[in-house]
């Protein structure tokens, strides 16, 4: 009998049995969305949970950064990684401002602060770092090159949920942070996503776009677009959250026990301090692209699926075409990201590790 396939990921979700108390409500209430008070109240517990001052719940995280682009009225060069999802590029695109990509550093695959100083024109309006498999940017250096060139600052913290940094929320970090709640991270409303700011006058002006651009009394006041998170899927964020911190402790183990399975393989891991860190992802850099192939084949033949996040990147896409950048080539091209989910099994993962050590 062929095996069960093992998926790059799998989403963690709490008890079934939540979940329908709560659509029990919606059923009997018949509101589904446009600011409902499941939505109301998730905000409220993510901002808790986080301990930030406000939280903007989205449809997704691409609309998170359209918005947060749209809310600061940027114009211009927005500089960015090539090591990330498309959807940190193409917003900037969808926001009629033009992507500018610089080189990440080796170690932890962020954006390189350096290569931002030097990409700095008089067309650059803000930088927009990505916390890449959830490890932090360089948030200090990053906020001071921003403040000493008047740029904005907007980070894609699509895959940072949780993390902390300097013992304080990652969110709190840039004008805006952007986050995902889709189905692949870990944590999900489904599909969704939220903006974070200490600014109460950027946070009411997302609640204004995501919305049509209504104000309270439903007079249009902005060009807004429809970006509003469903009852639905704020339901299933409030039954989600309450396994949040059990989700991130199983994830550190299994992250561990893949690292000691892979100690005798020629494999390097992302560079991060421990206390910084949410497990989402399982990146394993080998060192060529060579060994790379041909592990994911040896993997694909057992019917596991191991994902190229992210490959290729950006900056070499059609539409994005830009100059070599080095090191962000050497790293996409080696990158395999392992399966990693909650209900994944150790013997799983040690199977995972005997296959990868015979490569
Ligand atoms: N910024 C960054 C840095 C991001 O990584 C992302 C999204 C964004 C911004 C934008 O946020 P959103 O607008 O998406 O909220 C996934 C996700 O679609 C995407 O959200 C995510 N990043 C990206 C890294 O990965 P794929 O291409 O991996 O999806 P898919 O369908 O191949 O799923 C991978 C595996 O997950 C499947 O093999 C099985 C499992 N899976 C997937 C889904 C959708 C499930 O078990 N259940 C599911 O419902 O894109």
């Amino acid at each position: 009998m062929e095996k069960e396939p093992v998926y790059v990921t799998k989403p963690s979700l709490g008890p079934l049995e939540d979940f329908v108390g709560y659509l029990e409500q919606i059923w009997s209430t018949g509101v589904m969305t446009h600011n409902g008070p499941l939505m109301q109240q998730l905000e409220k517990q993510l901002s808790a949970y986080l301990d930030v001052s406000d939280t903007v719940c989205l449809a997704n995280g691409t609309s998170a950064m359209q918005l947060a682009i749209r809310a600061l009225d940027l114009q211009g060069e927005v500089i960015t990684t090539p090591f990330t999802f498309i959807a940190s590029a193409s917003s900037i695109v969808w926001e009629r401002c033009t992507p500018v990509f610089v080189d990440i550093e080796p170690g932890n695959w962020n954006i390189d602060p350096l290569k931002i100083e030097q990409a700095i024109t008089a067309r650059t309006c803000a930088i927009l770092p990505v916390h890449v498999f959830s490890a932090p940017c360089d948030v200090k250096t990053i906020s001071e090159i921003a403040r000493h060139h008047d740029l904005k600052v907007i980070y894609d913290a699509a895959h940072a949920m949780c993390v902390k940094v300097n013992g304080q929320s990652i969110m709190r970090y840039g004008d805006i942070s952007c986050t995902s709640f889709h189905a692949t991270k870990i944590y999900n409303t489904c599909e969704g996503g939220a903006c974070f700011s200490d600014d109460p006058a950027l946070n009411a002006r997302i609640r204004r776009l995501r919305f049509f651009g209504f104000d309270e009394e439903k007079n249009v006041v902005d060009a807004g677009i429809n970006a509003k998170m469903t009852e639905i899927s704020a339901a299933l964020g409030l039954v989600n959250l309450k396994g949040l911190d059990q989700v991130q402790m199983n994830r550190r183990r299994m992250y561990q026990l893949y690292q000691s399975g892979l100690v005798s393989c020629a494999v390097t891991f992302q560079q991060f301090n421990a206390t910084e860190y949410n497990y989402s992802y399982m990146p394993v850099l080998f060192e060529s692209e060579e060994q790379l192939l041909r592990v994911e084949k040896a993997l694909q033949a057992e019917n596991i699926f191991p994902r190229r996040y992210f490959y290729p990147p950006v900056h070499t896409m059609a539409g994005f075409q830009s100059g070599s950048l080095p090191v962000a080539e050497s790293v996409s091209s080696r990158i395999l990201c392992l399966p990693l989910y909650d209900s994944l099994q150790d013997e799983e993962i040690a199977g995972i590790c005997r296959i990868v050590s015979s490569v």
